[in-house]
C-alpha cells in the first residue's frame, strides 16, 4: 500500500495583496517550490497523485459556524480594501478574493486523504496545502489560518468512519490553539503540540499553551502541550520530546488514525521558529509515528516559511512515508537542559492521566534497610514478608483484589541509582559519566557454578568471573536497587551468557522480558516460546523466526529494515503493546485511552467498540494475539 500526494494548484492563488510584514511570509511559493522539489527528487512520482475537492458547507460545519462559513463565502466578491479591513479583525490574517476557494480546497485535501487512508487506498500521505489551519477556530479566523484542515478531517474520520481514538501530532512551531479548542473536552482526540513559548512572550501569547493546559472535562489529560522556553531547539530535543512525552502516551492511548499538522516552521532556517532541527529529523519523527495505528499516518502541511528548509522537510517526510530509511540525524545528540525542564513539566502535569508517566518520575527512594545486606534477592514487593496476599472469593471480588495488588505493585519505588556498569578489566578504560556507578561485586559462587555447568563457553576464567558481574547486576536491577546497567563479557562467551541470564531472570522476577540481540547471535535452543520472551534479533540479513516472539530483522537500510510492514507480517502491529498478559498497573484501565484519576472522567468505563479498521494483512486491529489468562501469568514459574 502506497503514499498519497493530495494537491491542487488551485491553493497557490491566494495570495497578500497589500504590505503586511507579518503576513508576507505566506505565500504562493510555499507550494509550488515543496511541490518542485519533491518532482526533482522523484518523490512525487511515487506517490498516488491525488486532485484535492473543495470541502462541502456541510463539512466545513464540523467545526465552524455557518455564520463564519457565510462570512467567508461572502469574502469571494469583495475589494481589496473591503478584504483588508476584514483581516485586520483578525490576529495575523489576510483575505484574498480566492481565499474562500483555497481553503475549501485545503480543508477537502485533508478529507480526501483520511477517506484514502482509512479505505485502504493508501496507507499514509500528504495533503500539500494552504491556508494552513491549526489556528482556526469555530468563528474566527488567526494565525494564516482560515478553515481548520486538521480539526475537520478529524471530525470527519470519527463521524464518516467511526473512528475512537485519534491521534494529533501538532509539530508546527506555533502552538495550534484552535485545534487545542475544538477538541478540549473530547477523550477521543488526544493533541500534542509542541510550540515555542518563551514562557509566554512568543505569539500567540497565551497561557493555555503552558503545560497545565490538560484538557477539560471527560477530555482532561488529552491535551498535551510542550512550550520550548528557548530558541535553537534541534534534533536531540524534538527525539527526547517524542520519546519520553507523545510515544508514551500514544502507545498507551493506542490511536486508529494519526493526523500530523505538519508545519516545517519548526525546522532549522525557518524565521518563525528560529530552531535547529534538521529536515532529517522529520523522517524519523515520521518513522517513530508510523508505529501507530498500523502505520495510517495523514500529514498536513501547516507552517513553514524558509522556502529551501520547508522543501527539504516535506521532501525528508515524503520519503520515510514511502518507506525509505532516514538519512542519519546529524548535530548534538544530547538534548538542551531547557528542553528537559519542558519535558519534565509535561511529564509531570500529564502523570496524573496517564499509566506510562506514573511511577517514573520523583517516586519514593527505596530505604536501605529493604535490601538484603548481601546484595541478594531481597522479596518482591517492598513490604516483604508482611506483604498479604488477598483472600478471593467471587469473580468480582477477585477483580477487585486483583487492582489492590497491582496498587501495590505500583507502588514499587523507583530504585535510588539509576544506573551501574559491571566491567571486566579489559574495560576498566572506559570513560563513564559521573553518576554511573560500577559494580564490582559478583553473584555468589555456587549459584555461578550452577548457572555456568551446562555451558563450555563459561569454563573460563575470564567468562566465568564476567558472568558473575551479570548475574549480580541482574539481580540489582532485578531487586530495584539499579534502573539499569550494563555489562561486558568476551565475545565467545556472549551467547552462554546471555542464556543464563534470560533464564536467570525469568526463573527470578521478571514476568516478561524482551530480549534485543544486535548481531549474529541466534535464540537460545531452550527458551520456552511461551509468550514471556520476546526476543529481537537485529542482524546482517533477516533469519528464520520461530513464533511472533521471535523475530528477526535485517539492519536498518540493508533490506528496508525498518519497514513496518516486516512487523505486520510478523503479526506484531501497534495495538500488540497491549498484550498485557501480566500484572501491569494498568489493567482495570478501560482501553478508551481514558486518563486515570481525572474526577470529571467518571466511572471506569467499558466504551472501547473493536476497531472497524484491519491491518494490511486483514486482520482487524484489535484482537491480541497471544495474550494470556491473568492467573496463569501471576503463577511463579517453577
Ligand atoms: N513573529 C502558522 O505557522 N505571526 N501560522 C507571529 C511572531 C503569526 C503562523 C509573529 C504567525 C502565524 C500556520
Ligand atoms: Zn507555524
Amino acid at each position: 500500500m502506497g503514499t498519497a500526494l493530495v494537491y491542487h494548484e488551485d491553493m497557490t492563488a491566494a495570495r497578500l495583496l497589500w504590505d503586511d510584514p507579518e503576513c508576507e511570509i505566506e505565500c504562493p511559493e510555499r507550494l509550488t517550490i515543496a511541490l518542485e522539489r519533491l518532482r526533482q527528487r522523484g518523490l512525487e512520482q511515487r506517490c498516488l497523485r491525488l486532485a484535492a475537492r473543495e470541502a462541502s458547507e456541510e463539512e466545513l460545519g464540523l467545526v465552524h459556524s455557518p455564520e463564519y462559513v457565510a462570512l467567508l463565502r461572502g469574502t469571494q466578491a469583495l475589494g481589496t480594501g473591503e478584504l483588508q479591513a476584514l483581516s485586520g479583525q483578525y490576529d495575523a490574517i489576510y483575505f484574498h478574493p480566492s481565499t474562500f476557494h483555497c481553503a475549501r480546497l485545503a480543508a477537502g485535501a485533508a478529507l480526501q486523504l483520511v477517506d484514502a487512508v482509512l479505505t485502504g487506498a493508501v496507507q499514509n500521505g500528504l495533503a500539500l496545502v494552504r491556508p494552513p489551519g491549526h489556528h482556526s477556530q469555530r468563528a474566527a479566523a488567526n494565525g494564516f489560518c482560515v478553515f481548520n484542515n486538521v480539526a475537520i478531517a478529524a471530525k470527519h474520520a470519527k463521524q464518516k468512519h467511526g473512528l475512537h481514538r485519534i491521534l494529533i501530532v501538532d509539530w508546527d512551531i506555533h502552538h495550534g490553539q484552535g485545534i487545542q479548542y475544538i477538541f478540549e473536552d473530547d477523550p477521543s482526540v488526544l493533541y500534542f503540540s509542541w510550540h515555542r513559548y518563551e514562557h509566554g512572550r512568543f505569539w500567540p501569547y497565551l497561557q493555555e499553551s503552558d503545560t497545565d493546559a490538560v484538557g477539560q472535562g471527560q477530555g482532561c489529560g488529552f491535551t498535551v502541550n510542550l512550550p520550548w522556553n528557548q530558541v535553537g531547539m534541534g534534533n536531540a530535543d524534538y527525539v527526547a520530546a517524542f520519546l519520553h512525552v507523545l510515544l508514551p502516551l500514544a502507545f498507551e492511548f493506542d490511536p486508529e488514525l494519526v493526523l500530523v499538522a505538519a508545519g516545517f516552521d519548526s525546522a532549522v532556517g525557518d524565521p518563525e521558529g528560529q530552531m535547529q532541527a534538521t529536515p532529517e529529523c522529520f523522517a524519523h519523527l515520521t518513522q517513530l509515528l508510523q508505529v501507530l495505528a498500523c502505520g495510517r499516518v495523514c500529514a498536513v502541511l501547516e507552517g513553514g516559511y524558509h522556502l529551501e528548509s520547508l522543501s527539504q522537510s516535506v521532501c525528508m517526510m515524503v520519503q520515510a512515508l514511502l518507506g525509505d530509511p532516514p538519512l542519519p540525524l546529524s548535530g548534538p545528540m544530547e538534548p538542551h537542559r531547557s528542553a528537559l525542564e519542558s519535558i519534565q513539566s509535561v511529564r509531570a502535569a500529564q502523570a496524573p492521566h496517564w499509566m506510562s508517566l506514573q511511577q517514573q518520575d520523583a517516586a519514593p527512594v527505596l530505604s536501605p534497610s529493604t535490601r538484603s545486606p548481601e546484595g541478594s534477592i531481597s522479596p518482591l514487593l517492598p513490604g516483604g514478608p508482611e506483604f498479604k496476599a488477598p483472600v478471593v472469593q467471587t469473580e468480582a471480588q477477585a477483580v477487585v483484589a486483583l487492582s489492590s495488588l497491582l496498587d501495590q505493585l505500583r507502588l514499587y519505588p523507583t530504585p535510588p541509582l539509576r544506573t551501574a556498569v559491571a566491567l571486566t578489566e579489559l574495560d576498566a578504560a572506559l570513560v563513564l559519566p559521573p553518576d554511573v556507578l560500577h559494580w564490582e561485586r559478583s553473584a555468589p559462587q555456587k549459584e555461578m557454578q550452577a548457572w555456568a555447568r551446562p555451558h563450555e563457553a563459561l569454563a573460563q576464567d575470564k567468562s566465568f568471573n564476567a558472568l558473575g558481574k551479570v548475574l549480580y547486576l541482574l539481580d540489582s536491577i532485578l531487586d530495584g536497587q539499579v534502573s539499569s546497567g550494563i555489562a561486558a563479557t568476551p565475545a565467545p562467551a556472549a551467547a552462554a551468557t546471555l542464556d543464563v541470564a534470560i533464564q536467570r531472570g525469568l526463573s527470578h522476577r521478571a514476568q516478561r522480558l524482551l530480549c534485543v540481540a544486535v548481531g549474529q547471535l541466534d535464540r537460545p535452543l531452550d527458551l520456552a516460546d511461551d509468550g514471556r520472551t520476546l526476543w529481537l534479533n537485529i542482524r546482517g540479513k533477516e533469519a528464520a523466526a520461530l513464533s511472533m516472539f521471535h523475530v528477526s530483522t535485517p539492519l536498518p537500510g540493508l533490506l528496508k529494515g525498518c519497514d513496518p510492514v516486516t512487523w505486520r507480517r510478523l503479526g506484531w502491529t501497534s495495538q500488540n503493546g497491549h498484550r498485557d498478559p501480566a500484572p501491569r498497573a494498568g489493567v482495570n484501565r478501560p482501553r478508551t485511552g481514558r486518563p486515570r484519576q481525572c474526577p470529571e472522567a467518571g466511572p471506569a468505563s467499558t466504551r472501547r467498540p473493536e476497531s472497524p479498521l484491519a491491518c494490511a494483512d486483514g486482520r482487524p486491529c484489535s484482537p491480541r494475539p497471544g495474550s494470556k489468562q491473568l492467573s496463569e501469568s501471576l503463577t511463579p514459574p517453577s
